[in-house]
């Protein structure tokens, strides 16, 4: 209940919409790098992917690597399209 509740609320608190005007969860400050805000879930996968999995461990190398890159990509957008379907 106090998680659904705070759902709700916190995204429309003027300092989460600072963060992301969108008003949605999840956002990603990283004090590791200027305090630098990521919203929308894919976006942060891949600043997370990019900054600091820098040994490939959990994606691709677009340059040495650019098939399985776009084919990450590729479902990425699909799943971001497909959950999006009837969302408000
Ligand atoms: N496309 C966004 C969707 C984010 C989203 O819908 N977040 C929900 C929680 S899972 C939210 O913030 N709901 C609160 C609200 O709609 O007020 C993403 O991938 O980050």
């Amino acid at each position: 209940m106090v998680f659904s509740t705070s759902l709700r609320i916190l995204p429309q608190e003027p300092w989460f919409l600072e963060l992301n005007p969108n008003g949605r969860i999840p956002v990603v400050v990283d004090h590791q790098r200027d305090d630098h805000v990521v919203f929308e879930t894919s976006a942060i996968m891949l600043y997370i992917a990019q900054h600091y999995d820098t040994d490939f461990h959990f994606w691709f190398d677009p340059a040495k690597d650019a098939n399985s890159y776009s084919d990450m990509l590729q479902w990425i957008f699909f799943t971001v399209c497909a959950s999006s379907v009837g969302h408000h």
